[in-house]
């Protein structure tokens, strides 16, 4: 749910500005935000377009049109070509059907044009405008800001990999990147949050980008997400070397039998491995988790819990599964999702899992953050992070992140009853 208050500067910066288009995005999460925003951006002028892209479009093109009437059209997948060919065939009053990558409602029903290819040359985009971003904090995640003026860069497209929980609707299963040079451009900043998918998928090109940043001026630190299977000790040498902070990895479930049947390609004592020559490098190694797994049994999430922290993992997130569109559900279940009901403020998913309720679920994953929280070793790690950086913001941070966990156990579980038009039921 939005605030009024959002809404009411939108509407100001409408009048102010009188546009023709209006682009929005969305993953699966936000759209129950879109469906507002685009209902009073029709309200107050309905001759405009409403554009939407993003990750939840890209999967499910014709429902979210179908749900969300006040859009117009969807941009899918890359949207840099899509969207210049786009404005100019509104602007000249052109055949909506002659763009690739889009889905839009015509009289004979919903069109969708073929996809567009996807930009291989990534160095030819125009460079992102840092300049005209005056305060970096107020778009940084708490957790990053309280290393100094952070900048957060994806600087490659698409994952190779095959996770089946994982959306790839947007960006696809081909890998492409920045080259070192392009990225390694002038930013005055401090900290560098890379949000790659897997920013060692190229292995030469993660050695490049170290050697220059370890080369350029000030010493920036950066943190970055990659695969298990990537990092051996060299290369872990050269990201410590040009002033890597923290590496985060997807390890997702103690049981060797849910990895495999989660597409992940790595084992059990693999990772184990990975974050001891992490950590051995003096390297903070955070790695996330998934509970309640379609097939996942009791005993399997136990182990979850107790393989993740008897890891020496500086920080953890454990996530609710949730079958996000477009991704295979697995077998063996009756679940659901509401997509309809996902809130977007927090990141509250609701799966209905055949032995844990939603509450369950959530209060699991409470229960689990609390144990990690209450180890010694994590205890020194916060309070040796909270003296380096500064103390009232990281313990802000901490209240935060525990009233997100907290408001998601006591948030009334819906019943499968009142499933929405949009939710997924297995057949
Ligand atoms: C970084 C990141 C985060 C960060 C954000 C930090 C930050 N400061 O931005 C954090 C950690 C907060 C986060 C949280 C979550 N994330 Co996240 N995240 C990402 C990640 C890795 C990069 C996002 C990004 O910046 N991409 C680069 C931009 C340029 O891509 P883009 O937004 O898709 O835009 C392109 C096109 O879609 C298109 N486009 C987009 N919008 C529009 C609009 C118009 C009008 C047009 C023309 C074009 C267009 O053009 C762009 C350029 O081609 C993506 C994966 C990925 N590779 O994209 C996952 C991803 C977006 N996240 C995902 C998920 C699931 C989540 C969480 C739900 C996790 C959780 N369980 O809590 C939350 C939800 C947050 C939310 N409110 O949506 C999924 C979304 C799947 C889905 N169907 O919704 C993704 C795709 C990962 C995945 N592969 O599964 N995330
Ligand atoms: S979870 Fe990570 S490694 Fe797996 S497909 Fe998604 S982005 Fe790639």
């Amino acid at each position: 749910m939005l605030s009024a208050r959002p809404l009411q500067v939108l509407r100001q910066k409408l009048k102010d500005f009188i546009p023709d288009v209006v682009c929005l995005t969305a993953t699966t999460v936000q759209f129950s935000a879109v469906e507002e925003i685009a209902a009073s951006l029709k309200k107050w002028d309905s001759l405009l377009w409403v554009l939407l892209g993003g990750s939840h479009v890209s999967s499910c093109p014709e429902e979210s049109l179908r749900r969300c009437k006040e859009l117009d059209i969807g941009v899918l997948h890359e949207g840099e070509s899509t969207v210049c060919e786009l404005i100019r065939v509104l602007k000249e009053g052109g055949d909506l059907r002659q763009v690739e990558g889009i889905v839009f409602w015509s009289e004979a029903g919903c069109v969708l044009t073929p996809p567009r290819q996807l930009l291989m040359a990534l160095d030819a985009l125009p460079y992102p405008s840092y300049d005209l971003i005056d305060d970096t904090g107020r778009y940084s995640q708490s957790f990053f800001r309280c290393r100094g003026k952070t900048l957060h860069m994806v600087t490659s497209r698409g994952c190779v990999s095959h996770c089946v929980f994982c959306d790839q609707a947007v960006f696809g299963r081909t890998w492409r990147a920045f080259s070192a040079k392009h990225v390694v451009g002038k930013h005055a900043v401090k900290f560098i949050a890379f949000e790659d998918d897997d920013f060692c998928t190229d292995r030469a090109r993660a050695i490049d980008v170290c050697r220059r940043l370890a080369a350029s001026g000030p010493k920036v630190r950066f943190g970055l997400s990659t695969k298990v299977t990537r990092l051996d000790g060299e290369l872990v040498s050269w990201l410590r070397h040009a002033g890597c902070w923290s590496v985060y990895m997807g390890i997702e479930s103690g049981s060797q039998r849910l990895l495999n049947e989660l597409l992940k390609g790595t084992s059990l004592p693999q990772i184990r491995e990975t974050v001891r020559l992490v950590h051995k490098h003096g390297l903070r190694c955070y790695g996330s988790f998934i509970i309640g797994l379609p097939t996942e049994t009791a005993g399997e999430t136990q182990a979850t819990l107790a393989y993740s922290l008897s890891l020496p993992l500086d920080g953890i997130s454990y996530f609710v599964y949730t079958p996000f569109p477009g991704r295979p559900l697995s077998a063996g279940q009756d679940e659901a999702v509401m997509w309809d009901t996902v809130g977007s403020h927090i990141p509250l998913q609701r799966a209905y899992h055949r032995t844990y309720s939603p509450r369950q679920l959530e209060l699991i994953r409470l229960l689990a953050y609390l144990r990690f929280f209450l180890r010694i070793r994590t205890a020194i790690g916060i309070a040796r992070l909270a003296i380096q950086a500064k103390f009232l913001e990281s313990v802000q941070r901490a209240v935060g992140a525990l009233r997100v966990v907290v408001q998601c156990v006591f948030a009334t579980p819906p019943s499968p009853d009142e499933l929405g038009p949009m939710s997924v039921r297995r057949q």
